[in-house]
């Protein structure tokens, strides 16, 4: 633990020790967070109750755990090809085995049913379902996602069905991908498709998984596929997959689809660490939070997230201006049924748009916990933007260690006092329906393999055996009791 970040400021958090421990490694030195409106939130002694219907989730996608990347006429992905190019996935992972769940999906609803989840949030490899992203449809594809789905309407769990989740088909990479105003509209036609196959099903459909990963890190760091590192690139790929969400509401409300329909974003409340950074910390919340809110519940994109200031995504803004046809914005805002936040953490915004780290980080370097910025994340969107049901679909730890672990103490206390931020939430007033913890399953971590694990069931990805961690139990708790408890 450093000075800065003392044990006293870490329980004002409301992080338990055990959490503190696991954080402490990683924690930058140096740096005095700025106090937040919510840093002093004491927990009641008593348990938080949560409303009488609130959905409790856990949620997977399809390139991290299916495994079986090359049956059934599955065609290729753009992570296939990334993890095949040496020196981009720690250790050369690859999709295979992944969790094997293509083979062991049925277990792995027991152990759903077991966990007593009402939901659970999944994605379609569209690689399984139009193998080269356009044209034919995989009818085996298909009928994986039908059983699935299935399996879960028995077991009375409501699927959440993830349309993409990052394995764009490469022959449409070899197309020009996201980058190219094309994608958007084969987006549309696979997300039709897949309304006609499922639309029966009572579900939540959730269109694009948190497009600011897929446009920045893929496009632009180059550390996620397809390993671009332009930053035009990924400007146009932040306004094509928005175009493409927009375009699927769209034909989810000409189908028969029954259900309700979202885009899922990772959104973080960005802290100046002084006052008079204040400037820097709106032009980050541009990029990482607004660029993307706006267009959806706006229908606008902000004037300062893209540019050459410091601190806003590095772009030509004409360029990307050019991008916005007729017509665009008020696709990308065709009203949503609710909106999916994930949420792992805040940033820090220090001099002249640099992100700094202020919150202790997870064994995921990029993650700062820090509970109440759930809160404040929740009701800062509850505040500035039309009213609409929140969902988080994402939320969760990775264990401090690579190795099969059930103790997850650390995560058991991220979990506790993130639902406790979240119940807060809701007496704050904020429309909040579901909070889905991520991950059901250890899986492949993209660029990290299967180095960090962040599933509540541990999975030896040598003999695929499952064994449910603490925080499984913990969960089944909150879950049975609808209530979180004090430490
Ligand atoms: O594993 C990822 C997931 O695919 C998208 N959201 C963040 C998770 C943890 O990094």
């Amino acid at each position: 633990m450093t000075a800065s970040l003392s044990r006293r400021h870490l329980i004002g958090l409301g992080l338990a020790a055990t959490t503190t421990a696991a954080l402490a490694a990683c924690t930058p030195a140096g740096v005095t967070p700025m106090p937040t409106t919510s840093a002093a939130w004491i927990p009641p002694t008593d348990p938080m109750r949560f409303p009488t219907g609130y959905t409790w989730g856990a949620a997977t996608s399809a390139f991290q755990i299916e495994g079986s990347t090359t049956v059934d006429g599955r065609g290729p992905s753009v992570w296939d090809t990334f993890c095949a190019e040496p020196g981009r996935v720690r250790g050369g992972a690859t999709g295979d085995p992944g969790a094997d769940h293509y083979v062991r999906w049925e277990s792995d609803l027991d152990l759903m049913a077991e966990l007593g989840i009402g939901a659970y949030r999944f994605s379609v490899a569209w690689p399984r379902i139009q193998p080269t992203g356009s044209g034919a449809v995989n009818q085996k594809g298909i009928d994986f996602y039908r059983r699935l789905v299935d399996g879960l309407v028995d077991r009375g769990i409501r699927p959440g069905i993830t349309l993409f989740h990052w394995d764009l088909p490469q022959a449409l990479q070899d197309a020009g991908g996201w980058p190219s105003r094309d994608t958007a509209y084969r987006f549309a036609d696979y997300a039709a498709i897949m309304f006609d196959a499922l639309g029966d099903v009572a579900a939540d459909w959730f269109t694009i998984n948190e497009p600011k990963t897929h446009a920045f890190v893929g496009h632009w760091y180059g550390g996620h596929a397809p390993g671009l590192t332009s930053p035009d690139a990924a400007a146009a790929a932040v306004h094509h997959q928005l175009l493409g969400h927009g375009l699927a509401v769209e034909r989810f409300r000409a189908s028969s689809a029954v259900g309700r329909i979202g885009i899922a974003l990772n959104l973080a409340p960005i802290y100046p660490i002084s006052e008079v950074f204040a400037d820097s910390a709106k032009r980050i919340d541009g990029r990482e939070n607004r660029l993307f809110l706006d267009p959806v519940l706006l229908g606008r994109y902000p004037t300062d997230a893209v540019g050459n200031l410091r601190g806003l995504v590095p772009a030509n803004r004409a360029a990307f201006d050019a991008l916005v046809l007729d017509g665009d914005l008020a696709t990308i805002s065709s009203p949503s049924d609710f909106l999916a936040v994930q949420y792992y953490g805040a940033e820090g915004a220090g001099f002249d748009g640099a992100s700094v780290p202020v919150f202790p980080t997870s064994s995921a370097p990029w993650q700062q916990v820090h509970p109440e910025g759930l809160f404040d994340l929740l009701t800062r969107i509850a505040a500035d933007y039309p009213a609409i049901p929140l969902v988080i679909t994402e939320n969760g730890m990775p264990d401090p260690t690579s190795a099969v672990t059930v103790d997850d103490d650390h995560r058991v206390e991220f979990f506790r006092t993130h639902f406790q931020q979240a119940r807060r939430a809701i007496d704050a007033g904020v429309p909040l329906e579901a909070h889905y913890v991520w991950s059901m399953l250890d899986n492949f971590e993209w660029a990290e393999g299967y180095e960090q694990r962040w599933g509540i069931v541990a999975v030896d990805f040598d003999t695929q055996e499952r064994t449910p961690k603490k925080s499984f139990a913990f969960y089944q708790g909150v879950i049975g009791d609808n209530a979180v408890a004090p430490a």
